[in-house]
């Protein structure tokens, strides 16, 4: 604030529409001191020793613009750009509404502007979807909800970003129409703008101002306030709270927020989800906001990097960033800033899909997915130093220029040509890439790529084609791993993860054994070599809606690292990685063993969501074991895992929330062979209920226990008598407890 009196300028052209004349005066209406002020005035020569800036920041708080029909590049604003940008130099605060938001590029505040600039459409009731991480903003906070209506009708003049980001600017909000929420139309942005971030004013013009170099706040609601007329509906009082909170937020000093590759706090995102119950403390997960596909997986200097799919602007699947943590052991992880974000006018313009990192002669590098309109094709980048937080594009990105001319490849609504992911390796001196793809007459497919250099690719021809049916129209993420004689080709078919042992043999995959890698919400993996094992990881799928994880403020976890292997009889072994045995914190007190007799259940309380069992069950004569967890007190909330005689291990979900939001079906798997008995290692983290058995066949599932005193877990026998041969069970500890001490990133890179 740089002003004694709260005041506002209401910005206009010549004379005021309509709609901006009820703006004005409902400013007044609602108390705030408003004056109309001609953009002429705003870019007035001095007359009295003071610059127009200074004119305007010693009688105003906050500019307004308020735009009532959608902008082009010669708006008024852009005219007085200069005057704004030393304003906001010096400290004054700057909202723009209706069109307005489209304002920001002219200025010195944001390189990229919304790309949507529009009258909104008609029909359903429309307001905002705020995000949970700000509802201490004085818009949020002065409602009960995240959801905001404020018109009910009109067509007003909006701009919004819906498939690229501000570079610069925090999302506040998205939108909501009536009954749905609608994350990807994100309509209210914070920026602060000015230091140095252009505008022609030098430190010695900003002193000229008002004597210091503190910038002030944009805040832009591209949401369609209507101010004149019938529009706003029923909605009139919160469109009020709206327009009076927005105001408050710029003249009562809110601390806005900034971009996460600017000022870093993303310790502070941890904390604000720090009650969450259902989220994960053991498993790697956002700092907030959303996580997919783990990427770039690479150990190097010493410590293992962990790349994954990333959205800043909120927990859902658009404008997709690389988001990165970095562990020494395996165990405990260290958040860093994002690494690898779209660029503007790049072929990544429209997200940085998924890719892998090589280590090519001590230089990291990485080929990933770059989106731009309907096209998808592989981008290469380098370290851009040795801590991988940044990452320098390859000039002439893309590396392959378009997918094969031979092969008829899947068009989708969004895609010219299914063609991503890339899993990359070198044999000699020549590197190999895998992409995944659909076949228009076939199914899904792994292409084969070879090259010299990571920017000269040949097509080799496809490795596998899933011509079969059920194989699925699309394979995403493929990868192929060395098991030592025998090699492991996975792919994900939008439903999960298939796996196939095998060889390859003249430029083809031979299949000898297939399988599921994981039966439950496990997708997209991806693997590092480690010294000599494999270590995969997965993203573990959200099984709620869109709505309760926009509520959550955050979406998806990653696997525990697992160690993939051959067994002595050709079957693949999977295991958690031995280091997760650090996590293990408080020993439970549990007996050693236990007879289970039909019908009886013995109870036990660990105190704590975040648990290691660990146990073997013999079945006897009985016909199933249930091992059920997340119990609440009194046994209605619960997750009953199964193991039947038939040689099945389920995870029913029925009752895993206790207010009738059951999210997701029963979950199964077989576990044959097997003629021994079970050994069942069980990895439950708030949300997730990790399943190893018998150290080969995996089932994740995601549930979302309601009380926090699910924290007790029963064993019982169905008909018949059942062995507890071993049990034992521990808390966990944190992946991320120690916030962004071991910080490599700097916030300025
Ligand atoms: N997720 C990425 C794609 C990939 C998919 C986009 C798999 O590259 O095909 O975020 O989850």
């Amino acid at each position: 604030m740089v002003a004694s009196a709260e005041s506002v300028a209401f910005l206009h052209d010549d004379g005021l529409t309509d709609e901006q004349r009820a703006a004005l005066e409902r400013a007044g209406d609602l108390g705030w001191t408003v004056k109309a002020v001609p953009f002429e005035d705003v870019g007035a020569d001095s007359t009295n020793g003071t610059t127009p800036a200074g004119r305007l920041t010693e009688r105003f708080d906050v500019l307004w613009w308020h735009a009532d029909r959608p902008i082009g590049t010669a708006h008024p604003l852009a005219t007085v750009a200069e005057t704004v940008d030393a304003y906001l130099e010096a400290g004054g605060d700057l909202l723009l509404t209706g069109a307005g938001m489209a304002a920001v590029d002219a200025l010195a505040v944001e390189t990229v502007g919304p790309d949507v600039v529009e009258h909104d459409s008609a029909g359903a009731t429309t307001g905002l979807l705020w995000r949970s991480l700000y509802n201490d903003h004085p818009v949020a906070s002065r409602f009960d909800s995240l959801r905001i209506p404020v018109r009910d009708g009109g067509e007003p003049a909006v701009a919004r970003y819906e498939t690229v980001l501000p570079e610069r600017g925090e999302i506040l909000a998205s939108t909501v129409r009536g009954e749905s929420d609608v994350p990807q139309q994100m309509r209210v942005v914070s920026w602060r703008a000015g230091k140095g971030t252009k505008t022609g004013a030098t430190a010695g013009e900003r002193s000229a101002v008002d004597g210091s170099t503190a910038a002030g706040t944009v805040l832009g609601v591209g949401a369609g306030l209507v101010f004149d007329g019938s529009a706003a509906g029923t909605f009139a009082d919160d469109r009020d709270a709206v327009l009076s909170g927005c105001l408050r937020a710029l003249t009562g000093g809110y601390d806005h927020p900034s971009r996460p590759h600017e000022a870093v706090d993303l310790a502070g995102m941890r904390e604000a989800l720090s009650g969450d119950a259902d989220r994960p403390s053991y498993h790697l997960t956002p700092p907030a906001n959303w996580l997919n596909d783990p990427n770039g997986l690479i150990e190097y200097g010493g410590r293992y990097h962990v790349f994954y799919q990333y959205n800043p602007g909120g927990p859902f699947h658009s404008t997709i960033h690389w988001g990165h943590a970095v562990s020494d052991d395996l165990v405990t992880w260290t958040d860093e800033p994002v690494a690898l974000s779209p660029s503007p006018d790049g072929p990544d313009r429209h997200g940085c899909w998924s890719g892998c990192a090589v280590d090519d002669g001590a230089t990291p590098r990485i080929l990933y997915t770059g989106g731009h309109g309907r096209e998808q094709l592989p981008c290469l980048a380098t370290a851009g130093g040795e801590r991988l937080c940044r990452w320098e594009k390859h000039p002439d990105n893309p590396v392959i220029e378009a997918p094969p001319a031979d092969l008829d490849l899947l068009e989708t609504d969004h895609w010219a040509a299914e063609f991503r992911d890339h899993a990359v390796w070198r044999e000699g001196d020549t590197w190999h890439q895998l992409i995944g793809t659909g076949l228009a007459d076939a199914g899904g497919a792994v292409l084969h790529y070879t090259g010299e250099t990571l920017t000269d690719w040949r097509y080799e021809g496809p490795l596998l084609v899933g011509d079969w049916e059920g194989a699925g129209a699309v394979w995403e993420c493929p990868e192929l791993l060395d098991l030592g004689g025998t090699e492991l080709l996975h792919v994900s078919d939008y439903e999960s993860v298939r796996y196939f042992l095998g060889e390859r043999r003249n430029g083809r995959f031979r299949i000898e054994r297939r399988g599921t890698l994981d039966h439950g919400d496990f997708y997209a993996p991806q693997s590092l070599r480690d010294g000599d094992r494999w270590l995969t990881w997965g993203w573990l799928k959200e099984a709620r809606d869109v709505s309760a994880q926009w509520d959550a403020g955050w979406s998806g976890a990653l696997s525990l690292p697992r160690e993939l292997s051959l067994g002595p009889d050709g079957r693949l072994r999977q295991r958690p990685a031995a280091e997760l045995r650090e996590l293990r914190e408080g020993d439970l007190d549990l007996p050693d063993s236990l007879a289970l007799g039909a019908g009886e259940r013995d109870r036990f309380d660990a105190g704590s969501q975040a648990l290691e069992l660990d146990l073997e069950v013999r079945l006897d004569d009985a016909e199933a074991v249930e091992l059920s967890v997340f119990e609440s007190p009194d046994g209605s909330e619960q997750t009953p895992i199964t193991y039947s005689r038939d040689g099945t291990l389920t995870v029913n979900r029925a009752a895993a929330s206790a207010d009738d939001r059951s999210f997701g079906g029963t979950q199964r798997m077989d576990v044959t062979p097997y003629d021994g008995p079970l050994s069942l290692r069980v990895f439950l983290d708030g949300s997730v209920v990790e399943l190893f058995a018998n150290e080969r066949h995996c089932l994740t599932s995601r549930v979302y226990p309601t009380d926090a005193a699910s924290t007790r877990f029963s064993l019982t026998a169905r008909d018949g008598r059942a062995t507890v041969s071993s049990l034992r069970g521990w808390t966990m500890g944190e992946a991320f407890a120690d916030g962004t001490e071991n910080w490599q990133c700097s916030a300025h890179r």
